[in-house]
C-alpha cells in the first residue's frame, strides 16, 4: 500500500494537497481508506481534469455560442425508417437482424452506472417497479425481452443461439446489481451469459478547481458519465470476451426505457444491411425542449448533439413544413460493429501514452460539464448539504465518439412504440413511473386489440375496443403482456383472436397455456 509520505508527494503534482487536511484527526481505518482511494488517482490526470472542470466552469454557461452556424439535420439517405419505409424493407432488415442473432453474433449492453438522481431512488434504476400488474422491475423486462429475441431467431433459424448481456455498473450499483440478478436467479438467463463490469470514477471539482472532500475520509467521486463505456471495456476486456463468443455487433441501451427492444432485430438488420459501423435510434421530436440529444450533423459530421449543448432558440428551429429542423431525437439506443469499439478502445489506450495526444483524438477528450449540488466537509469538517449548485461533475457521453464513425445511420422508430423513459419522481409533468406505466400497458392493450381481443371491466361490462389511443391517455382495460409471451406484439393472435377477457389481464406462459388450451369461445 502506498505510505502518507509518497500520498502527499503525488497530491502536491496535482495541487490537491487539501485532500490530507483532516489527516492528523482520523483513525486507522478510515486513513487506510482515504490512502487507497488517493493512491488510486494518477497525480498528472488528477491535476489536468481539475483545472479543466475549473476552465470549464469559468467559461459562459449554457451552449456554445457558434454551434448553431455549424449545425445541420441529417441528410435523408442516413436514415431509415420503421414507419416511412416499405413494408418489404422492414421485413428484410428483420430477417437480417434474426440471422445475426442466431448466428450467435449479437450482444446487448446496458449502461447501467447512472444514479438516477432525478427519480430519487437511493438503488440502481434497473431495480424499480413502474407499478405494472405484474410488479416487475425494468431489468426483469430487459432480461426477458433477450429470452424471448433469442427464441423468435432460434425458431426461425432452427438453432439455440444467446445473446449475451453486458451491463456496465458504477460504483454506485454494481453491488446492489449483481446481488438482484443472483436473488433473481439471472431471470433464468444462464448467468454465465450475463457479464457485470464497472465503470470508473472522476473526483466531483469545486469552481476553484479543487476535488471536493465527501467526507474526512473520502473524496467525492462520480461516475465518469456514460461514455466512460470505452474505458471500461478496456479496462474489463469486454471486447475480448465478446470477440471470444464470436460476436460482431453490439446494441447498446439506457437503463430507463420501459419499451427498450433489446437486440431489435428489425435495428440491427437496418444498421447491418447499410455496413454502418455505428447507428442511432430515434423518434422524432415534436417538443423543441424534450431532453434528448439530436442526430444531425456538425460540419458535415455525423453525431449527436445533447440537450443540454443545444440553444434553445436553436432546438426550435422549423423546417418548411413546419416540423422541428432537429428533429431526430436520440433515445440512447445504439448499433456499434465490435470493429468500432475496438478502434475506440485501440486510441484511449494510445492517449494513455505519456506525452500529448494526438490531434484527431481531441474531441475524445473534451468532456462535458455537469454543474452539480455534491454535498462535502467544510473547512472544520462539518457536513454540508449545499442548496445550490457547488461543484461540477466532468463526463462523458456514449455519442462521443460517433464522429470518428466512417457511417453512421440513424432509424426512426414510432415513440409510442419503443420509447418512454423513467426520467423522473410521480408528480412530474413528464417521464414519470406513472407514463412509462401507462405507455406499456397501451402499448399492451392496443396489441392484444389487434390481435382480437376484446375486454369486459371488474363487473363484466364490455369495454370500448380502442385500437388507436390518444397519446397519454389510460386504455380502456388493463392487459400486461409478458415479453415471453410476445417481444413486439407478434404471435397474439392464437391466445386472443375471438376472445372476450376480463380485465385486468396478465397474460404470461401460463395463462397462455390457459388460453390455447381453453375451448374455442
Ligand atoms: C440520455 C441521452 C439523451 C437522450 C436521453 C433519452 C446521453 C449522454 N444522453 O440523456 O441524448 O437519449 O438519454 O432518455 O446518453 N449512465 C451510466 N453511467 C454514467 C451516467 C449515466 O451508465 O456515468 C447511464 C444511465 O444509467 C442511463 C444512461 O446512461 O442508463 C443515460 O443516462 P441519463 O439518464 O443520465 O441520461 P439523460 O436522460 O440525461
Amino acid at each position: 500500500m502506498a505510505s502518507e509520505r509518497d500520498v502527499r508527494a503525488r497530491l502536491r503534482l496535482a495541487g490537491q494537497e487539501h485532500l490530507l487536511r483532516f489527516w492528523d484527526e482520523l483513525a486507522p481505518g478510515p486513513r487506510a481508506a482515504l490512502l487507497a482511494q488517493l493512491a488510486e488517482l494518477d497525480p498528472v490526470a488528477l491535476r489536468e481534469h481539475c483545472q479543466r472542470a475549473a476552465a470549464a466552469c469559468a467559461r459562459p454557461p449554457g451552449p456554445c455560442p457558434e454551434l448553431a452556424a455549424r449545425l445541420r439535420p441529417l441528410p435523408p439517405e442516413r436514415v431509415g425508417s420503421m414507419s416511412h419505409g416499405d413494408p418489404e424493407a422492414r421485413q428484410r432488415w428483420e430477417e437480417e437482424g434474426l440471422r445475426q442473432i442466431a448466428l450467435n453474433k449479437v450482444a446487448v449492453l446496458l449502461l447501467a452506472g447512472g444514479q438516477g438522481t432525478r427519480l430519487g431512488v437511493d438503488y440502481p434504476k434497473g431495480m424499480y417497479r413502474v407499478g405494472l400488474p405484474s410488479q416487475k422491475t425494468l431489468y426483469q423486462l430487459q432480461a426477458e425481452r433477450i429470452r424471448r429475441v433469442q427464441q423468435l431467431a432460434g425458431e426461425r433459424h432452427g438453432v439455440c443461439c444467446t445473446v449475451p448481456w453486458y451491463v456496465m455498473t458504477s460504483e454506485f450499483t454494481l453491488g446492489p446489481t449483481a446481488t438482484f440478478f443472483r436473488e433473481h436467479d439471472f431471470f433464468q438467463l444462464d448467468p454465465s451469459n450475463v457479464v457485470l463490469f464497472e465503470q470508473r470514477m472522476l473526483p466531483a471539482v469545486s469552481f476553484e478547481g479543487q476535488a471536493i472532500l465527501e467526507r474526512k475520509d473520502k473524496v467525492a467521486l462520480a461516475p465518469d458519465g456514460n461514455g466512460g463505456l470505452y474505458r471500461a471495456l478496456a479496462d474489463h476486456q469486454v471486447l475480448e470476451d465478446m470477440q471470444h463468443r464470436g460476436v460482431d455487433f453490439v446494441h447498446v441501451y439506457c437503463v430507463d426505457n420501459i419499451l427498450v427492444r433489446l437486440a431489435d432485430p428489425v435495428f440491427l438488420g437496418f444498421c447491418v444491411l447499410q455496413g454502418a459501423d455505428c447507428g442511432a435510434k430515434v423518434v422524432e421530436k415534436t417538443d423543441p425542449q424534450e431532453p434528448v440529444g439530436v442526430v444531425c450533423q456538425v460540419d458535415g459530421v455525423p453525431q449527436v448533439v445533447e440537450y443540454s449543448e443545444i440553444s434553445p432558440e436553436t432546438a426550435s428551429l422549423r423546417a418548411s413544413d413546419g416540423s422541428l429542423l432537429y428533429n431526430a431525437g436520440n433515445i440512447c439506443n445504439h448499433f456499434f460493429t465490435r470493429g468500432f469499439l475496438q478502434t475506440v478502445a485501440k486510441w484511449l489506450t494510445l492517449m494513455a501514452w505519456p506525452g500529448p495526444p494526438p490531434r484527431e483524438f481531441e474531441p475524445l477528450l473534451q468532456p462535458h460539464v455537469a454543474v452539480k449540488k455534491v454535498p462535502h466537509v467544510d473547512e472544520q469538517g462539518a457536513l454540508v448539504k449545499p442548496l445550490k449548485p457547488n461543484g461540477i461533475k466532468m463526463e462523458k457521453f456514449v455519442f462521443d465518439v460517433f464522429p470518428f464513425a466512417s457511417n453512421l445511420v440513424a432509424f426512426q422508430v414510432q415513440r409510442e412504440e419503443e420509447f418512454s423513459p423513467l426520467k423522473n419522481a410521480d408528480g412530474a409533468a413528464s417521464d414519470s413511473p406513472s407514463s412509462a406505466r401507462r405507455a406499456l400497458l397501451a402499448q399492451h392493450y392496443r396489441w392484444a386489440v389487434r390481435a382480437g381481443a376484446r375486454f369486459l371491466d371488474a363487473q363484466g361490462t364490455p369495454l370500448p375496443a380502442q385500437p388507436c389511443l390518444p397519446p397519454n391517455e389510460d386504455p380502456p382495460a388493463i392487459c400486461e403482456i409478458s415479453p415471453l409471451v410476445s417481444y413486439a406484439g407478434e404471435g397474439l393472435d392464437v391466445y386472443l383472436r375471438g376472445r372476450t377477457l376480463r380485465s385486468p389481464l396478465i397474460l404470461d406462459e401460463t395463462r397462455a397455456r390457459e388460453l390455447l388450451l381453453a375451448q374455442d369461445p
